[in-house]
């Protein structure tokens, strides 16, 4: 990774009044949390349709609950690394600062970041698919798969957003609103093939903001970066973070 392109993105964070974080799995790889795509991740020899989608709960809850609670109980064992770490003591140094993220590990919000835009939903938000009724709820593991609501009895969901499902409109808007009017975009640890997440790239590039990729790969979205920092966020995020100087 050449220094001076590190260099050059300090220098632009500086002088950055409006900052957008867009985040995916690969920020909290060095957590201990595996990404989705690419060796190891949780699609390899796993049937996505099945695992993430609507029409695979209904044909099977608990295979899904499976999957869902395997991660959860990963999750009770990890903590934020050195990149959520930056990425959240940077909500203080920008006059205007969002994390945008595909992650439902609530890493971010443990590092301390707030208002984080989940655009697909939390891992640890229990939602009713008869009644609708959402809570958080970390128990790990349940004592029974599904889980029941206990006000109508219905078969309980993970409340994340799956394949062929909306994003919830409001984070959406948000977060498509935030990248239209930023200048920089920092877009960390996301291959970005996953849509309509990804064209948030898109909206801010057209929007005439600079992008930064931190990356230790190429992405579906390299060729739109101005800046494309190949390595791993936990520790180009701290590089970066160490030449900004004074917040
Ligand atoms: C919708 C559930 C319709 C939560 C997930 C054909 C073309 C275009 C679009 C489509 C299409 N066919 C279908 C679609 C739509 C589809 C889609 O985009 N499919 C893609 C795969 C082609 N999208 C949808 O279905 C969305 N909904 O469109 O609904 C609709 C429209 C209107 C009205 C009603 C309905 C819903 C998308 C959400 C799906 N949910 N998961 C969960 O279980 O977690 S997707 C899944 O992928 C996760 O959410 C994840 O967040 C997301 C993106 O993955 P990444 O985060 O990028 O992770 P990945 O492993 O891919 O990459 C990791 C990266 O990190 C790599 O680049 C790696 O190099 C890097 N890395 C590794 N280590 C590090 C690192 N980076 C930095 N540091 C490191 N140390
Ligand atoms: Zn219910």
């Amino acid at each position: 990774m050449p220094e001076d392109d590190v260099a050059r993105v300090a220098e632009l964070l500086r002088g950055a009044g409006k900052v957008v974080v867009f985040t995916g799995a690969g920020v909290s790889a060095e957590s201990g949390v595996p990404t989705f795509r690419g060796a190891g991740g949780l699609w390899e020899g796993r049937p996505v349709e099945q695992l993430a989608s609507p029409q695979g709960f209904v044909a099977d809850p608990v295979v899904v609950w499976e999957f869902y609670q395997q991660r959860r109980a990963n999750l009770t064992r990890v903590k934020p690394n050195p990149a959520h770490e930056v990425l959240a003591r940077w909500q203080y140094r920008f006059t205007s600062y969002t994390i945008a993220t595909q992650n439902v590990d609530g890493l971010h919000q443990a590092a301390g970041a707030q208002h984080v835009l989940e655009l697909h939903g939390s891992i640890w938000v229990i939602r009713c698919s008869a009644c609708g009724r959402a809570r958080v709820d970390r128990t790990v593991p349940f004592p029974a798969l599904p889980p029941r609501c206990e006000t109508c009895g219905g078969i309980e969901r993970p409340g994340v957003v799956w394949f062929g499902e909306s994003l919830p409109e409001e984070v959406l808007d948000a977060a498509t609103a935030a990248a239209g009017s930023c200048d920089v975009l920092v877009v960390v640890g996301t291959s970005a093939v996953v849509y309509p997440a990804a064209g948030l790239v898109h909206v801010a590039s057209a929007a005439g903001a600079t992008v930064v990729e931190v990356n230790p790969e190429a992405s579906a979205i390299s060729h739109i970066a101005q800046h494309s920092l190949r390595g791993p966020a936990g520790a180009v995020l701290p590089t970066v973070d160490s030449l900004l100087g004074e917040a």
